[in-house]
């Protein structure tokens, strides 16, 4: 029987390595959750250059709405739906909605020219930075428009817009195309200081300012589901469309601060929420970058290469963990083995996007004068080593810079289930971890569809009734 007050909504939640789809139902202050969809995505080269499917991640998006739709109590409705993906991919349109540029992956390597001259020119990277507080990364939309104008001029001619992935989704789903703020901030074509563009980012990059447009806040509501009649009815609600916007949203966060956020999957997301940007010189040497929050205010945040690293080295093995069970095993294996002589420095350019992660990782340990693990036991326990460390750094960069003094660590995310993981960053940090077993990304792309819906006040409200409703584990360090 369908509770009469019961809310259900939507998530899609696309991820650089599988995509879901989340229904989602409020009642009494409880949000519950049903994976209704779930499917592996990845890039495709062709030729020199790396592409999404964005074909079959819409056909997927589609599907798993319609699942959701299907799985609902007999007689309910949809009230809505919100998409957020990973950052800094889009599309070039026409007025029409008419795609004129193949979407390319972040992990092309097309924007490492780009790279290397804004990280070579002091003064041009210093003033991006000022104007956007993102620092110079192989993945911002920034390189991969400079490399689109220049490499391919008339695109000038034929695109009229560029929305991002999540906004190009929405856009499908209900006909109106809007930039939002959370994932134009991962752009380094934001203005920091405003929710608007950056003219002097702009400019530097050579990027046409027509093709955006002022961005909307989450929370906006962008009309009704047009586009899937199972769906008809259903609100398109603009969500923290950054993933990782909406994994910080979903952070039980104590509202006195001190927290430490850790959004760990593909990559390590190591930051936490302020009022202001952090700029300084010594942000820019830390690669702080100041990613705006679902309430557009800022979480400056480091990016540490993260369980990419795993996921890839698997590709190696034979044995490749696939049940709950298998993991544990592995876990289990790793957790025996001593800890590692050499730690591998997760920022080395050569786990960007390697042929052979396995290979890049032996050769790295080579240069440090240390042999290579003997078996997928040992690379999860290197790698894992390595992460937490690399998260632990980052927090003591962020303490040095704003003289706070963090207390816990909020680990969610994929990489929170994995307690080797967990532990390693506890005793690195010195802090406890505390992991929540939590879909993060889901459940911050809900909160701010309820909100939107005025079914929760605001997101302080809804952290609280989350955080009485959560299982959570805790990490103490052991030394
Ligand atoms: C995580 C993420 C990171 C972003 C990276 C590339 O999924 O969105 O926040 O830096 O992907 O876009």
């Amino acid at each position: 029987m369908p509770s009469p007050k019961a809310i259900h909504l939507a998530a899609v939640d696309l991820g650089a390595t599988s995509g879901r789809v989340i229904l989602g139902t409020w009642s009494k202050n409880k949000l519950r959750l049903k994976e209704v969809h779930r499917f592996p995505n990845q890039y495709r080269e062709l030729g020199a250059n790396t592409y999404w499917e964005v074909g079959t991640l819409w056909h997927e998006v589609q599907t798993g709405l319609r699942a959701a739709a299907a799985a609902l109590p007999r007689g309910a409705k949809l009230a809505a739906v919100g998409v957020d993906t990973w950052g800094c991919d889009h599309v070039l349109l026409n007025d029409a909605g008419r795609l004129v540029f193949p979407a390319h992956a972040y992990r092309d390597n097309r924007t490492q020219a780009g790279l290397k001259r804004l990280g070579n020119t002091r003064a041009a990277l210093e003033r991006v930075y000022a104007a956007t507080g993102i620092p110079n990364a192989f993945y911002n939309s920034s390189l991969q428009l400079e490399e689109t104008v220049a490499s391919c001029p008339a695109v000038t001619d034929l695109a009229t817009r560029c929305l991002f992935l999540p906004d190009y989704i929405n856009y499908l789903l209900c006909g109106r195309m809007e930039n939002e703020l959370t994932v134009a901030s991962t752009s380094q074509l934001l203005d920091v200081h405003s929710t608007d563009w950056s003219a002097a980012a702009l400019k530097h990059f050579r990027i046409p300012a027509q093709w955006f447009s002022k961005p909307v806040l989450p929370g906006t509501k962008l009309g009704k589901v047009t586009s899937l009649p199972e769906l008809a009815g259903a609100q398109v609600i603009v969500v923290p469309s950054h993933d990782t916007a909406s994994a910080y949203d979903a952070m039980p966060a104590a509202p006195e601060g001190g927290d430490l956020f850790l959004s760990s999957g593909t990559w390590s997301l190591v930051g936490f929420e302020n009022d202001a940007p952090l700029l300084s010189a010594e942000a820019l040497a830390a690669r702080v970058a100041n990613e705006r929050t679902g309430n557009g205010r800022y979480r400056p945040l480091t990016n540490v290469v993260g369980l990419f690293l795993l996921e890839q080295t698997m590709n190696d093995f034979k044995e490749r963990p696939k049940t709950p069970r298998d993991w544990d095993a592995l876990i289990a294996a790793a957790e025996k083995l001593p800890a590692p002589a050499a730690l591998l420095d997760p920022a080395d350019p050569a786990f960007t996007a390697p042929k052979s992660m396995k290979a890049a990782i032996d050769a790295h340990l080579k240069r440090k004068g240390a042999a290579a693990p003997k078996n997928l036991a040992g690379y999860m326990r290197l790698i894992c080593a390595s992460l937490g460390q690399g998260h632990a750094n980052a927090a003591a960069v962020f303490e040095r810079m704003t003289g706070k003094k963090f207390k816990r660590v909020l680990m969610v995310g994929g990489g929170s289930k994995n307690r080797l993981l967990c532990q390693a960053t506890a005793d690195a940090a010195k802090i406890p971890v505390i992991s929540f077993s939590l879909e993060g990304t889901a459940v911050g792309n809900m909160a701010r569809q309820l909100i939107a819906l005025r079914a929760v006040k605001d997101l302080a409200t809804f952290r609280r009734h989350l955080s009485a409703d959560l299982d959570q584990k805790t990490y103490t360090p052991r030394i």
